[in-house]
């Protein structure tokens, strides 16, 4: 059967939707980016069509000499980039890369110290509703309730208590440097495996922002679309010793065919990952945050642990108003066209539907080209709609000053 010839506008129309949406307001989800054209190229190329199951050199169809090449160069490129000896880029997501690691190297039951959700974790570090917390017995460790940094205090007692088979570090709310060196010495205190979660700081390691933990751990896992500015996937980073565990977990214990048209975006990402302009990019995400920092604390604002050393912040609304969830204001911001998302803050009262927090992050408008100024402003911005989130008048103003704003950093 011919293809068809008469363009799909239904979803084609929705396409362009998303594509003004994105360009005319600020996004500010701290796990999301714009990724390149080039990505993209590559993630609507006719890999798609390929069937792959296996590794290079080891498929169980045939046809797989040019796939063979690009997850070579794929894997190749992500060792190089973080120094590691092993990498599976099959993931199709930073969840399956999680599951990935716990299939190969835990047993069913296995105990691991995970941070917990309401502190900056992740579901796949031990949330019960999630297959982590269900399939193992997951222990959680927090923050101080001081300074709100991780306490490694506890999470030595947790392991001295508990023996875990593996300790979980990594975070998807947690706005400062994780340092993964007194981790590893409590896991070597008690025999326990030491996976790192850096989905939300990969970009910021690869580009030299932050303390890299691929020497330190057995086992690093990210997703490549965040910090990274890759396509939407996961990726597992190992030690040698457990790089055939974890290729078995991974494929054929978790997933089918590997989705080699996003392997091949993932190769473009790490590429750009490695070159000088990419680290100026890290470093200025990281900049940018301070500088949004600033200017909400200024205003009033109180964030968890006072401020951030890395992409994002994470703003407790109770110092605006007590009555300010974190579900109402998401929503007035959305309204206003400034898009970031509700959190829970540490020991969060309500519940993580409605919370007392937002996490605001700045990969993108970073990608876009937006400096300390800019952070200054979308500052102001936000904080004019959490001070009236229900005044129609102010979102409509506000609104238009974002598209002001966002029509001098055009993305795509
Ligand atoms: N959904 C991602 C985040 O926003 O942090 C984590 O998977």
């Amino acid at each position: 059967m011919p293809w068809p010839t008469t363009r799909d506008t239904e979803v084609f129309d929705l396409i362009d939707r998303e594509v003004d949406r994105q360009n005319q307001g600020l996004q500010l989800i701290a796990s999301e980016n714009f990724t390149s054209p080039q990505v993209m190229e590559a993630v609507g190329s006719v890999l798609t069509n390929k069937y792959s199951e296996g590794y290079p050199s080891k498929r169980y169809y045939g046809g797989n000499e040019v796939v063979d090449e690009v997850e070579e160069l794929a894997r190749t490129r992500v060792c190089e980039l973080f120094g590691a000896d092993h990498a599976n880029v099959q993931p199709h997501s930073g969840a399956n890369a999680n599951l990935g690691v716990y299939l190969a190297l835990l047993e069913p039951g296995a105990t691991v110290l995970g941070l917990s959700l309401d502190h900056g974790g992740h579901l796949t570090h031990g949330s019960p509703v999630n297959i982590s917390g269900r399939f193992y017995d997951f222990v959680s460790y927090g923050v101080t309730p001081g300074e709100e940094r991780i306490d490694l205090d506890q999470v030595r007692d947790l392991a001295l208590e508990h023996r875990p088979a593996m300790i979980v570090a990594g975070a998807t709310a947690y706005p400062r440097t994780i340092d993964p060196e007194p981790i590893r010495e409590i896991c070597d205190e008690v025999g326990a495996l030491f996976m790192f979660d850096a989905a939300h700081i990969a970009g910021l390691i690869a580009g030299g922002a932050h303390p890299n933990p691929v020497p330190v751990a057995d086992v690093v896992t990210f997703t490549t679309h965040k910090t990274l500015r890759g396509p939407r996937g996961g990726c597992i980073l190992s030690r040698s010793e457990h790089a055939a565990a974890i290729d078995k977990a991974v494929f054929p214990g978790l997933q089918g065919g590997p989705l080699e048209h996003v392997v091949a975006g993932k190769a473009v990402a790490f590429a750009e990952a490695a070159t000088p302009e990419f680290r100026d990019y890290a470093h200025q995400i990281v900049a940018n945050a301070r500088a949004l920092a600033d200017s909400l604390t200024a205003d009033g604002c109180r964030l968890v642990s006072g401020g951030t050393d890395n992409h994002l912040v994470l703003l407790d609304l109770r110092s605006i108003s007590e009555d300010l969830t974190g579900k109402d204001a998401q929503l007035a911001l959305d309204a206003a066209g400034i898009t970031l998302n509700k959190n829970t803050v540490p020991d969060d009262p309500r519940s993580p539907f409605v919370t007392s927090g937002l996490r605001m992050g700045t990969p993108s408008v970073t990608t876009q080209g937006m400096q300390e100024p800019e952070m200054a402003r979308v500052a102001e911005l936000t904080m004019r709609v959490l001070r009236s989130p229900a005044d129609a008048s102010v979102l409509d103003e506000v609104r238009t000053e974002v598209r002001t704003l966002c029509e001098k950093f055009p993305v795509y």
